[in-house]
């Protein structure tokens, strides 16, 4: 029997993460004894009438920030020896599949810490992260779909969650080239036709194919990964 990687999070917004987690593959994850994932509302380590979890900056200027206090309180009630704290920003370092692979390792768990307003106070980073990870270049309202993100990445390669098909496949084939065209039935639909090479069972013409359509088009659209 394989351990479950522990997932905690720290959120603003608990009822965000209610619908994605629970379809499909995570689902069967968590239902197999592989991951347990828990969502933690950081208002619960508040002690004012309000619930503050932010607070203007020092020095001023614009926006707010997250104040120290909940997260720490927070992190002291949920963190164990295995867990690795990361914040999500958009100034952490930029996730990929291979940080994925990093943060899958089984005897890995997570603490996920989610912001909101212009960022953390930075004692937050200095004491308690030990990674911050952002989801690319673009500006979210909060750091509640980047967790799931990240959850969702990490998830399908922890052993045991996707078949070994499905896992022997995605190795062979994760920061290659982009998927080449295919086809499934029928061989012509509204008058668009399958490429006859792939109907031709040709298996050497076919694989040539597949190679070049899979260069083209990670020439057009992705050039980086060709560098
Ligand atoms: C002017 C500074 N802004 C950063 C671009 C402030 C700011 C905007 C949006 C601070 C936080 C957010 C909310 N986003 C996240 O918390 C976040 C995020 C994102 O917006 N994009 C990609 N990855 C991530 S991870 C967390």
């Amino acid at each position: 029997m394989i351990r479950a990687v522990k997932i905690d999070v720290l959120t603003l917004f608990p009822g965000m993460f209610a619908g994605p987690l629970d379809e499909s593959i995570i689902k069967r994850a968590q239902e197999r004894g592989l991951l347990e994932l828990r969502i933690h509302d950081l208002r619960r380590w508040t002690h004012d009438r309000h619930k503050t979890v932010d607070d203007r900056p020092f020095g001023g200027g614009p926006g707010m920030l997250m104040k120290p206090e909940p997260i720490f309180e927070a992190a002291a009630a949920l963190r164990r020896e295995r867990t690795k704290v990361i914040l999500l920003s958009p100034a952490g370092r930029k996730f990929s599949q291979a940080a994925a692979r990093e943060l899958a390792r089984p005897d890995n768990d997570l603490l996920l810490v989610t912001g909101h307003y212009e960022g953390f106070d930075e004692r937050v980073r200095e004491a308690l992260a030990d990674d911050e990870l952002s989801i690319g270049d673009y500006v979210l309202t909060n750091g509640a779909l980047p967790a799931m993100v990240v959850i969702d990445a990490l998830t399908r390669l922890l052993p045991g969650v996707l078949g070994d098909d499905e896992s022997a496949r995605d190795e062979s084939f994760s920061e290659g080239l982009l998927e080449y065209p295919q086809y499934t039935r029928p061989a012509e639909f509204q008058g668009m036709k399958v490429p006859a090479v792939l109907v031709s069972g040709d298996h050497a013409r076919i694989e040539k194919w597949r190679r070049e359509q899979a260069a083209l088009r990670t020439s057009k659209n992705r050039p980086d990964l060709l560098k």
